[in-house]
């Protein structure tokens, strides 16, 4: 088989090129190449200088994951960019695309980096539980200084060639259309200068002189790093190189490495980054299928999920028509969504220019006929069966043949929906999770009628809009909704037994949850849908209400709350709760955190059995990616159904009857596989 690396002489420059499709990403054939490419630069005196340069969409996009938990094949990646860098030689890394990880070490270890404009360095291993293995730790701090470091290798978002330039790792921007022509140029102009190795660099004294940078960034960072073992590795390794001489650095690195890569954190998060992309596919419909043309979005409805859900198709520079019932409504919901792109533009994540460009293609108004040439409309009105298909009959009326109504229903029957109008085959369920604009998670509900055509375009408007989908069939709650009222039910439920609420809450944050069920309806503010009769009490909430417990909006709820929303634990919650247990009949006793965590997530690992057995979910992986996208499970441990497959099927079959819950066949059948969730079944 041919090498996915060949060389070209261009007079005494020899340019070695990788064409390794999709993404360049340094398997063994590239990194074979990529040595003997280098040895014969090196071993031929008529070259004077080298270029490296990949064909395709991108520079190597790092080493190739697909690799991972396999026996490794030679040569590995340090040595051979070790001989790189040891060459007299200058060597220029020419960047386009997105220069990562291991691709960004190989950039590292060349003399020079040139890039065109739009091209993109980073060093996202972090996203993947580890931390860079080819030197990147030790190189880059050496080169940008530890303070420019630490971002990049502790968060692992990459940054735009400009930034790299400003920060010196790359030394100059070339041509978008001549990377290869001003990529040789420039080596040329270096040919008999010493050449200058990011190894033996110096710039990372800043970390040496000013220490505290690094318990700085871990106290500015530390809420995103909560519960991640890869950020404080990458830390480490980082300020090694502010300690250590270089090989002694590269040691250290190389240990923080194989600690990580033999982890169950990176295990869960390779998991996930294939699981993320397999969640595109769509088992029965064919990758090449026609796609509809989306040019113009209605949405009805302007509050805040409407307002949520049209803003991702503005700042995607997506038309939007936005429909309300009266004027006040629909000025609200504009006000609201400029007010919530502003906030955006405070953060420093949107220019005014932007925000005036989004607002600008947004067309307010409160005529159905304004819809009627829109390619797409989502409705998103009240969740009500009877009124959803009033609107449906009426957008199937109005609007043109060929576009695709949509409901934004969180758990009604989209099939139902679909009778309202005369093109069942172009009705779906687009599920946006709110803050719509925020949150990444969209369930695409698939109905019985829906065209492979419609399911096909809106997975790939997901992913123009910044979503990340997942296909749900039809059912009460489609994937994620369905899995946490299981968990919510055993929450209520463990509380009537005695389980203190707080432990519920901190059994969920301390697994890695952003907050517990009761924080969260503390948050929300529990008086919602209230009758406001505190005579009468027929739920908790409406014993907590009646007690004046509204939430953190009045100071208490279920925890009391100081000026700082900090929240405390209530005695007369306590109380309130064992009160309604004891009217209710319910015997009360000590509950176990072990019992708790158990009975809140099995049921959902259960729950989510059916959901696959029954064709609801295409694969156990999009459950995970459900989860982590809408619901914050935490990401180190892989989602749900991975999870689950790490703590063990059987176990979890024992754990529910342990506790009196009933594991489904779909759940045992799983348990009884080799291939557990991956089996088919
Ligand atoms: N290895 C193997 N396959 C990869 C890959 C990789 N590194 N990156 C992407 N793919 C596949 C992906 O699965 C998909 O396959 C296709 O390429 C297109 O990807 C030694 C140890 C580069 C920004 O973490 O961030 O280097 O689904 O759909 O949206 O120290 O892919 O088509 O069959 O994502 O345009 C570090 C991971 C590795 C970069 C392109 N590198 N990749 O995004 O396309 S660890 C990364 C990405 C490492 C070193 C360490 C993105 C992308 P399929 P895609 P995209």
């Amino acid at each position: 088989m041919s090498s996915p690396i060949r060389t070209e002489r261009h007079d005494n420059v020899l340019v070695i090129i990788s064409d390794n499709p999709p993404v360049n990403a340094l398997g063994q054939a590239v990194r074979q190449g990529l040595k003997k490419g280098i040895e014969e630069a090196l071993g031929d005196d008529e070259i004077q200088a080298v270029v490296i340069r990949c064909d395709g969409r991108t520079f190597f996009a790092g080493a190739d994951i697909t690799e991972f938990g396999k026996p490794s094949q030679g040569p590995n990646l340090p040595q051979a960019l070790d001989a790189m860098e040891a060459s007299d030689k200058p060597v220029v890394a020419a960047i386009h695309g997105t220069a990562l990880g291991g691709g960004c070490e190989v950039a590292l270890a060349c003399h020079y980096r040139v890039a065109v404009p739009s091209a993109k360095l980073g060093l996202p291993e972090v996203k993947l539980g580890l931390i860079p293995g080819a030197a990147g730790t030790q190189r880059l701090p050496r080169l940008v200084g530890a303070e420019a470091a630490l971002p990049l290798v502790a968060i692992g978002n990459p940054i735009p060639a400009k930034k790299a330039e400003a920060i010196g790792l790359v030394d100059a921007i070339v041509g978008e259309d001549s990377l290869e022509a001003d990529a040789i140029a420039f080596a040329k102009s270096k040919i008999g200068q010493p050449v200058p190795r990011a190894s033996e660099g110096t710039a990372n004294q800043d970390g040496v002189k000013n220490p505290d940078i690094f318990d700085q960034f871990r106290a500015k960072n530390g809420r995103k790093m909560r519960g991640f073992d890869a950020p404080n590795a990458a830390i480490e390794a980082v300020k090694a190189a502010g300690e250590l001489p270089y090989a002694e650095g590269v040691k250290k690195e190389r240990e923080l490495f194989m600690n990580l890569m033999t982890g169950s954190q990176s295990k869960a998060m390779r998991h996930y980054f294939f699981a993320e992309r397999a969640a595109n596919k769509i088992e029965d419909v064919a990758p090449d299928t026609p796609l509809i043309s989306i040019n113009k979005v209605g949405i009805i409805g302007a509050g805040t999920m409407g307002g949520g859900i049209a803003m991702n198709f503005l700042s995607a520079g997506i038309p939007v028509t936005i429909l309300e019932m009266a004027q006040d409504a629909l000025d609200r919901g504009t006000s609201v969504m400029r007010k919530n792109y502003e906030n955006t533009a405070k953060r420093g994540r949107m220019t005014m220019e932007q925000i005036e460009g989004a607002m600008g293609i947004l067309s307010p108004t409160l005529e159905y006929g304004d819809l009627a040439d829109c390619d797409l409309v989502i409705e998103a009105v009240y969740e009500n069966m009877d009124v959803k298909k009033e609107v449906f009959a009426k957008l199937d009326e109005v609007v043109k043949q060929g576009a695709i109504l949509a409901s934004n229903t969180s758990y009604l029957d989209v099939n139902e929906i679909a009778t309202a109008t005369q093109r069942p085959g172009y009705v779906l369920g687009l599920h946006f999770f709110s803050p719509a604009n925020v949150m990444k998670l969209l369930e695409i509900v698939r109905g019985e009628k829906t065209r492979d055509d419609v399911l096909a375009t809106c997975m790939k408007l997901a992913k123009k809009i910044g979503k990340v989908a997942a296909v749900s069939g039809v059912c009460p709650g489609f994937i994620g909704n369905r899995m946490l009222s299981k968990r919510q039910e055993q929450a209520n439920a463990l509380i009537m037994q005695g389980a203190n609420y707080w432990d519920v809450d901190d059994v969920l944050l301390e697994f890695g949850f952003p907050m517990g069920p009761f924080q969260m309806g503390d948050l929300a503010g529990i008086d919602i849908g209230w009758h406001r009769d505190p005579s009468k009490v027929t739920t908790v909430r409406e014993a907590l209400c009646a007690a004046g417990r509204f939430g953190q909006k009045n100071g208490k709820g279920f925890y009391d709350y100081d000026e700082a929303r900090q929240r405390t634990p209530s005695d007369e919650v306590k109380q309130i709760i064992a009160d309604f247990a004891a009217k209710e009949g319910h015997e009360q006793r000590e509950i176990s955190k072990n019992e708790i965590r158990e009975r809140l997530l099995y049921p959902m690992v259960n729950e989510g059995a059916k959901i696959l057995d029954e064709g609801m979910a295409q694969r156990a992986s999009d459950i995970d990616v459900v989860w982590i996208n809408g619901y914050g499970w935490p990401l180190y441990t892989g989602g749900p159904m991975h999870w689950a497959e790490e703590v063990g099927l059987d176990k979890i079959v024992d754990g529910l009857e342990r506790h009196g819950l009933e594991a489904s066949e779909a759940l045992k059948g799983y348990a009884a596989l080799e291939g557990g969730f991956r089996a088919l079944r």
